[in-house]
């Protein structure tokens, strides 16, 4: 039997993190369709995602991305985001927009683009400093398109070696999310293109550095959430970019297009103690076409339960018919979790914590997107990669 206040007591601990660039506009390589109201800086994204938490009560940070969110005084922002309800959460570094970074960029044969971007990722970890960040995740569009480009054994020598400056930058309490992909924009070789890369090198760095799992970043038919038990039994499970795919990189909202599977990963999350604070549950997503805001909405939702589904799950009973050897009994207390309908239970969860028990519904009558639309009128919109 699983205990349903026990369940409901760990949901009101979740906590999703946003990523500034879900509030943004977005597309695709062949177009972005601007869309109204969308945020004109960091601030106003800010903004946005207050409005998400506060409807849904757990995303309460979110993440930025240098230097898309680059603005003078970090510690403003910080102190923007707290005033209406949020802290700002992982820093992500970007080193892969300039034009120095066409070979790469911790990766790059030349000495000189290196030293470029372990600058950038040091200037990242002052940053956290002034934000309060913990985590600094690091996802590197390195890698060659060509056998014989480069030196394949030389690029894991050179990023070792600029993590290794990065890590020891590292202030108390902070810590290193590596994340890796098997493909794009390299087509050939990728420097960091699976979860064994990653956790070599965050084994050599040291406990402060972990994996991060992006669910769009592997091949169609992984197995996701076996990667997730794995790391979580070796202690290096540093978190996750949330987001679904169909085909490759897709970041469309987390739970969309397979909601079983991720049923399946916050099952071994639960399972194996990685659901707590140690552990970085963010989204990682574009709203190319749909209302960014409701949509994240949706995504934090999807999350919520799965989540709930994972927590439904009655461990004695999967654990006495997994030791009798009960194939199709072991199956069918997974599925009668799964196969739950816990959207009454969130509701409840939702009204016990004083909100409404509907975050759609309670932000489409908000009056916020018509506010937005309305305000948010001169001025460049930001957007991925503004
Ligand atoms: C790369 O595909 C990625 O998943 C990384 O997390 C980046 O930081 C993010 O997307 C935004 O480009
Ligand atoms: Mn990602
Ligand atoms: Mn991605």
């Amino acid at each position: 039997m699983t205990d349903l206040a026990a369940v409901k007591a760990a949901l009101k601990t979740q906590a999703v993190e946003t990523p500034s660039w879900a509030y943004g506009n977005s597309g695709t390589r062949f177009k972005v369709f601007a869309q109204a109201g969308v945020p004109r800086s960091p601030w106003e994204k800010l903004q946005d995602a207050a409005r998400v938490h506060a409807v849904t009560g757990v995303a309460p940070t979110v993440a930025l991305h240098i230097p898309w969110d680059a603005v003078e005084d970090y510690a403003a922002l910080a102190k923007y985001a707290e005033e209406r309800g949020v802290r700002l959460g992982t820093i992500n570094s970007n080193t892969f927009q300039d034009d120095d970074y066409r070979l790469g960029s911790i990766c790059h044969p030349d000495a000189a683009v290196r030293r470029k971007a372990v600058d950038h990722l040091l200037r990242c970890v002052d940053i956290m400093d002034a934000t309060g960040s913990r985590d600094l995740k690091l996802w590197f569009a390195d890698g060659t398109n060509y056998p014989g480009q480069d030196d394949i054994r030389a690029r894991q020598d050179r990023l070792a070696e600029g993590l290794a400056e990065v890590y020891a930058r590292l202030g108390e309490g902070q810590r290193m999310l590596l994340e890796y992909k098997f493909f794009e924009p390299a087509f050939y070789t990728t420097d960091v293109p699976d979860w064994g890369t990653a956790y070599a090198h965050c084994l050599k760095l040291g406990d402060r550095a972990r994996v991060v799992v992006d669910t769009g970043h592997h091949a169609p038919g992984t197995n996701i959430e076996f990667i997730v038990a794995t790391l979580l039994r070796e202690g290096k499970l540093g978190g996750f970019d949330f987001n679904s795919r169909f085909y490759a990189d897709d970041d469309l909202m987390a739970g969309a297009a397979d909601p079983f599977q991720l049923f399946r990963i916050m099952y071994e999350v639960v399972r194996g103690g990685g659901f707590g604070p140690d552990v970085a549950f963010m989204l990682d997503q574009c709203h190319n076409i749909e209302p960014k805001i409701p949509a994240i909405i949706r995504s934090v939702m999807n999350v919520q339960e799965a989540t709930a589904k994972a927590l439904l799950v009655d461990r004695e009973a999967l654990a006495a018919a997994q030791g009798a050897g009960d194939v199709l009994g072991a199956n069918a207390v997974l599925m009668d979790a799964y196969n739950t309908d816990v959207r009454g239970l969130l509701a409840e969860v939702r009204e016990e914590s004083g909100l409404d028990p509907d975050p759609m519904a309670a932000y489409a009558r908000s009056g916020w997107a018509e506010k937005i639309v309305a305000e948010r009128v001169d001025g460049e919109q930001a957007g991925w990669g503004a």
